[in-house]
């Protein structure tokens, strides 16, 4: 079987430990979230996480994430001593026998939504990104210089018109889940402070983008083999250019140039379907074959979109990915490796986000991490392994 984890937050998560082993999941996916971007992760504060996950009768399988600072990114600043940071903290997770680590090289900002309360018929609620809407963010509320430059004439006149149907109530809204919505990064910011951090890419294009991750990747694949750690480079979400910035990680094409460049186990990728999905452009049943031989962790949710860049998260059974033909490429490269690789370890795999159910209203959680709506998608998702390992493999 791939392995079954949970994303949990730490200590400070309202969900406990217990609560997830009742999930059936017997992976954690965790991070030392209160160590500044940068910071070395010491052994005696992993040696503690792991321990606390470990008396509770679960695993620390997955590091989600080791952020990776601004300066490495943009290569500016002290970045050669984040590096070496990076490095370390690779080095330590690995002697403490961690396997997997999970991050992204997103500009700026993590994930990005437009309304975080997009209501389903049956009274659930989810996750949702409408294009103009943040068209009209960028635009209006960023106010971000030369953003009207960057759109077409129709798209700008959409999101005029948007803007003007707008209240003033629905108006904070957007910014405020627009702010919050550097989701991921668990840091709030103020407008200025984001157009201030938009600014430092002016001069850095896609391709020079790429070349900073290379150079990163240069540095830390080595230290990742050296102590037998998979990499596993998360998607951008979604996967295209946002407020003028480069975004890498999006397509079949970002992958491979990533993967190719330093041919490893150890450099790997997060096949998350919900970012790659929420692009109409990306052929998810091509790239989950394409990639298998490099996918490290996955992320399991489903989208549906459309051509117009929207899209919202939808479940596990609805939307436009393929859940089945994703779940049994995963099945199979995870018994090549089962046969064939003596350092194997099951492929681990999460719910990702799920939507707002049941109980979930109850409580506030952090967008997408209900408890109710994330245990059905990963019922649904092991009953699925369950069913086609039972019907292709003897
Ligand atoms: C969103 C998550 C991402 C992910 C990071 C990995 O829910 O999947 O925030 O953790 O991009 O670095």
């Amino acid at each position: 079987m791939l392995e079954q984890t949970w994303r949990w937050f730490g200590p400070a998560d309202r969900i406990t430990l217990e609560q997830v082993r009742q999930t059936g999941a017997t992976g954690i996916v965790t991070a030392l979230h209160q160590i500044p971007t940068g910071d070395v992760w010491t052994p005696k504060l992993i040696a503690e996480r792991k321990d606390l996950i470990e008396k509770a009768g679960l695993t620390w399988s997955v590091v989600e994430s080791v952020p990776v600072h601004e300066d490495i990114k943009k290569r500016i600043g002290m970045y050669k001593q984040y590096i070496e940071n990076y490095k370390q903290t690779i080095v330590n997770l690995g002697n403490a026998g961690m396997k997997t680590i999970c991050y992204n090289f997103m500009p700026v900002t993590d994930w990005s939504r437009t309304n975080l309360k997009m209501k389903f018929a049956d009274g659930a609620q989810s996750l949702q990104f409408e294009y103009i809407a943040f068209v009209v963010v960028d635009v209006y509320i960023l106010n971000r210089p030369n953003a009207r430059e960057s759109y077409p004439a129709d798209i700008l006149s959409s999101a005029d018109s948007y803007f003007n149907k707008l209240n003033e109530e629905q108006l904070n809204e957007l910014k405020d889940t627009f702010l919050l919505g550097f989701p991921g990064s668990g840091e709030t910011f103020t407008i200025e402070e984001v157009n201030e951090r938009i600014n430092g890419y002016k001069d850095i294009n896609k391709e020079k983008f790429q070349e900073h991750l290379i150079a990163f990747l240069k540095e830390i694949i080595p230290a990742a083999e050296s102590v037998g750690v998979k990499m596993a480079i998360h998607p951008d979400d979604p996967p295209w250019s946002l407020m003028g910035l480069p975004r890498i990680v999006g397509t079949i094409e970002d992958a491979e140039k990533i993967i190719n460049a330093v041919d490893s186990p150890s450099n790997g990728i997060t096949f998350c379907t919900g970012s790659l999905g929420s692009a109409y452009f990306n052929n998810l049943n091509e790239m989950v074959e394409k990639l298998a031989h490099r996918i490290n962790f996955a992320h399991l949710r489903n989208v549906t979109r459309d051509e117009n860049l929207n899209f919202h998260e939808d479940y596990l059974f609805n939307g436009d990915i393929d859940m089945y033909s994703i779940m049994k490429t995963l099945i199979l490269e995870n018994e090549k490796r089962r046969k064939n690789d003596s350092e194997y370890i099951p492929i681990p795999l999460r719910p990702d986000h799920g939507a707002q159910i049941l109980g979930d209203f109850n409580e506030t959680n952090y967008p997408g991490y209900s408890l109710y709506g994330r245990m059905k998608n990963l019922a649904e998702i092991r009953g699925l392994e369950i069913g086609i390992r039972n019907s292709i493999l003897k």
